[in-house]
């Protein structure tokens, strides 16, 4: 099991760019865990400060890299193209965009944040960034909205669900978003609505549409091609604007990492992707020092190019999953450590983490073993992240 992170966004905002500048990476071969089925299916990598130099040893990852004390742990990325308004109504690739949708556990919202761009990809001249923040927004709502519509026509058919429970009805209608009849009723109330859904009116149901969307599909957005003055005024004015307040906004230059990346690939800059700075290693023409002078500017102000911290919010903030190391103190004696980084669900126990390193493990779990304290963990214990854990059977 691992995650998938889709990214999305009109044509032209900039997803190819970002997608090959963070998949594009500098991996020993046979070391990606995932074949790849498709070309806009990749594999991309999210940061774990490792635990291995807090027991003294260096780790010897079976999947990714460690790049001094980093851990570059795999995860999925795909290019969900094909976004365009009207979608949901079967519009564009439509039905088909939103199926490739619904494989990604988190979205990534890229958007041209130059304005240069309008819905459909075309050239403008003063297009707001929050026209398209409203338009996915809408699209998914609406696409929630005819399957919770269908649902209710399940539950009025009363064909359905034996104890007649409107939540039964909407979880089964829903399957596809992981979100069970308890989280249904729990988000029926935290809408404040009366639980007998004839006592809904339309607002009611697109409401409730809308809290299911966010519950199931986290996202940020990711402000592209914040390497030019427009973007940035345009960034100011929409994170200072409080209908927006609800989002995550991350500055990115897809350009920026695909720069840096090819520097590193060169060998003429050392440079581990998501770091805030860079160094010149090699032979570089006086133009390129020029354009990588502005990278570093861009680097001081935000941070990094942002490709990074955009794909790991997406999955440790907004999502919450975490990274969890099954491991113990000292190598094994072929001399690995810390093997593995598997990234979870937030709230994943120790019983959890058992279950998913195989069933055998689970079925046979006795106790668990926090490395770090060197103590013991019960099976209910709610793990943290970058937590090590050792896990003892009875097999
Ligand atoms: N200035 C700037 N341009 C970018 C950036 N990322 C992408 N672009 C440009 O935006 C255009 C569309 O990019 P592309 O990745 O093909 O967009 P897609 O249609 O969303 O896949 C191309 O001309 C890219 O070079 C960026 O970070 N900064
Ligand atoms: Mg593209």
């Amino acid at each position: 099991m691992s995650y998938t992170i889709g990214l999305v966004g009109t044509p032209s905002a900039g997803k190819s760019t970002l997608f090959n500048a963070a998949t594009d990476n500098d991996v020993p071969e046979g070391a990606y865990p995932f074949t790849t089925i498709d070309p806009s299916m990749g594999e991309a990598y999210v940061r774990v400060e490792c635990a291995a130099p807090e027991f003294g040893h260096s780790c010897t990852p079976n999947h990714g890299v460690c790049r001094d004390g980093v851990r570059y742990v795999p995860t999925k990325l795909v290019d969900v193209a094909g976004l365009v308004p009207g979608a949901h109504d079967g519009k564009g690739l439509g039905n088909q965009f939103l199926t490739d949708l619904n494989e990604a556990d988190v979205l990534v919202h890229v958007i041209d944040f130059t304005g240069e761009t309008d819905l459909e990809g075309e050239p403008a001249d003063d297009h707001d960034p929050r026209e398209d923040i409203d338009v996915l927004e809408h699209e998914l709502d609406q696409w929630y909205l005819d399957i919770l519509e269908k649902g209710l026509e399940r539950y009025r058919s009363g064909y359905h669900g034996a104890d007649g429970d409107v939540e039964d009805d909407l979880a089964e209608q829903m399957s596809a978003f992981q979100i069970s009849s308890d989280e249904i009723t729990q988000v029926i109330l935290g809408q404040g609505l009366d639980p007998d859904p004839d006592t809904w009116d339309e607002d009611d149901r697109l409401a409730l549409a809308r809290a299911i969307r966010t519950r199931t599909k986290p996202m940020v957005i990711a402000a592209n091609k914040m390497d030019t003055a427009t973007a940035q005024a345009n960034y100011e004015a929409i994170t200072t604007d409080p209908d927006y307040e609800h989002l995550t906004v991350v500055p990115v230059s897809a350009h920026a990492e695909k720069a840096l990346k090819g520097g590193a690939d060169a060998g003429v800059l050392a440079y581990r992707p998501g770091d805030a700075d860079f160094s010149v290693t090699g032979d570089i023409g006086a133009e390129r020092r020029a354009a990588l002078d502005e990278i570093r500017a861009f680097l001081d102000r935000f941070g990094g190019t942002g490709v990074q911290s955009v794909l790991e919010t997406a999955l440790f903030e907004e999502l919450g999953a975490i990274a969890v190391f099954p491991g113990a103190e000292s190598p094994k004696p072929d001399g690995t450590f810390l093997q593995d980084c598997f990234v979870l669900p937030d709230g994943s126990t120790a019983e959890d983490f058992a279950y998913f390193l195989h069933t055998d493990i689970g079925d046979g779990f006795l106790h668990a073993h926090d490395v770090r304290s060197s103590r013991q963990i019960a099976a209910d214990r709610t793990l943290d992240h970058r937590d090590v854990v050792e896990i003892t059977t009875t097999n």
